[in-house]
């Protein structure tokens, strides 16, 4: 069989500064187009017998935890002043890769601390304008048919920093970690709220969670469509920092309406107007007005290899990875630019693509050792595509803090260093 391939055609530049056909690495190989650190040839004499090959190894664990190497990969977490839960802690998505976030690594955001909560004394009450009042066990709900669906989680303040005049120096896990993606299962609310008889008036619910905090929220009676009660996060229980035993999972929402702890729904006409959703979650406007239920995740992306803390070795080929997502449905499409944004190339995009879950996209760069200004930009099914920083400080001032989705720029440097930069 040949297997030879014009390599030629397979590195075809699609965009300036190096940017390659996405199709580049799968038709030639890595080693064939100079993939930057491709293996050397060796032969099996090199392969050293390593002192575990020379005993057996460890026993069983009841619940495994990863490789002692892996330590550097972890949550990082700050608590306000003055408390020891009340804060958010982030997801290290520069060390992660596919779509999934595991469940010991899913980012987690409290307003007072994670409770410990006896799934036999917990409730789930369905009330307000409802022919039927009614209250759940966690056995009771488990009998219900089950749903699964792949998510993302985003905290309407994730990327907060980039409305700062200054570009700030924050890794990837800092600057865009309060983003998770998890499987999802559950009981469908809809199924619920049909069994409780839900009256015609009802237009909003108001959800509560069972925290010291009693963090509520009102939800648009339209999401309850694709809304789930869940209780299971990539296959096991739903971990007590992410809601344990039943959390309110809206997806494509910003990620405070996704209620943890869920311990109350009630059907009602108009919003409740709680203090997590008058007080905060607001978005101040240059003219100073606020925005108010401001719902959906906008369409974002961000390029995770290479950002800042990496440092490439090297001139040499590279493959660009990163993450998309939309709150409003599927990401239909994926620009890289490696010139800050003067030309664009379209990054493979890992399928199937799913709406209202994390995408992975991919694109071949050719590094030369030069100056380049790495960004991504997504386009999603609706053809919303992500602004540029610019045009979204136009639009919302830089007092804004909430849902920042503009077009992110790493820049790197001579010695392959990477920085975060304004372009
Ligand atoms: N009951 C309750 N639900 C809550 C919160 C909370 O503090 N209490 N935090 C909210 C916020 S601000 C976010 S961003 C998401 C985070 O979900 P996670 O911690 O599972 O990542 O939960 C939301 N649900
Ligand atoms: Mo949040």
């Amino acid at each position: 069989m040949n297997r030879r391939r014009s390599t030629g055609s397979a590195t075809e530049a699609a965009a300036g500064n190096g940017l390659l056909d996405r199709r580049s690495l799968l038709a030639a190989g890595a080693g064939s187009v100079g993939l930057a650190g491709a293996p050397s040839a060796l032969g099996a004499a090199d392969l050293s017998i390593e002192p575990w090959m020379r005993e057996p190894g460890s026993p069983f664990t009841g619940y495994g935890q990863p490789s002692r190497f892996e330590s550097k990969t972890v949550r990082t977490s700050a608590s306000a002043p003055g408390t020891t839960g009340a804060g958010a802690s982030r997801t290290p998505l520069q060390r992660l890769n596919g779509t999934i976030t595991p469940n010991g690594l899913h980012f987690e955001r409290h307003h007072s601390g994670i409770p410990d909560i006896d799934p036999d004394a917990h409730r789930l009450l369905i009330h307000g304008l409802v022919n039927r009042p009614l209250l759940f066990t966690l056995e009771a709900l488990a009998r219900y048919p089950m749903e699964t669906r792949i998510a993302f989680i985003e905290c309407g303040g994730n990327s907060g920093a980039l409305y700062q005049k200054e570009a700030a120096q924050l890794d990837l896990q800092a600057s865009h970690g309060l983003l998770s993606c998890a499987e999802w299962t559950g009981v469908r609310l809809a199924l619920l709220l049909e069994e409780a008889g839900i009256e015609p008036q009802a237009r909003w619910l108001l959800a509560e969670g069972a925290d010291a905090a009693g963090m509520s929220r009102s939800v648009p009676i339209k999401a309850a469509d694709e809304a789930l009660v869940a209780l299971y996060q990539n296959g096991e229980r739903v971990r007590p920092s992410n809601g344990y035993p039943m959390r309110l999972l809206l997806p494509g929402y910003e990620g405070n309406m996704n209620v943890k702890w869920l311990r109350r729904i009630k059907a009602t006409e108009g919003p409740t107007m709680t203090k997590d959703e008058t007080s905060k979650y607001t978005i101040l406007l240059p003219s100073g007005k606020s925005l108010q239920f401001v719902f959906p995740i906008e369409t974002k992306s961000v390029i995770a290899y290479p950002s800042p803390g990496i440092t490439l070795p090297g001139a040499g080929i590279y493959e660009i990875s990163g993450l998309a997502w939309s709150g409003y449905g599927k990401i239909s499409q994926v620009e890289v630019s490696a010139d800050g944004g003067k030309s664009w190339a379209p990054a493979a995009l890992r399928e199937p693509v799913l709406p209202k879950a994390l995408t992975r996209f991919r694109l071949p760069w050719r590094w030369d050792g030069g100056p380049a200004v790495l960004q991504s930009r997504a386009t999603d099914g609706s053809g919303y595509v992500q602004p540029t920083r610019d045009a979204l400080i136009t639009e919302r001032g830089s007092r804004a803090t909430y849902h920042f989705n503009g077009i992110t720029s790493w820049a790197v440097g001579e010695h392959g260093e990477v920085r975060h930069v304004y372009a």
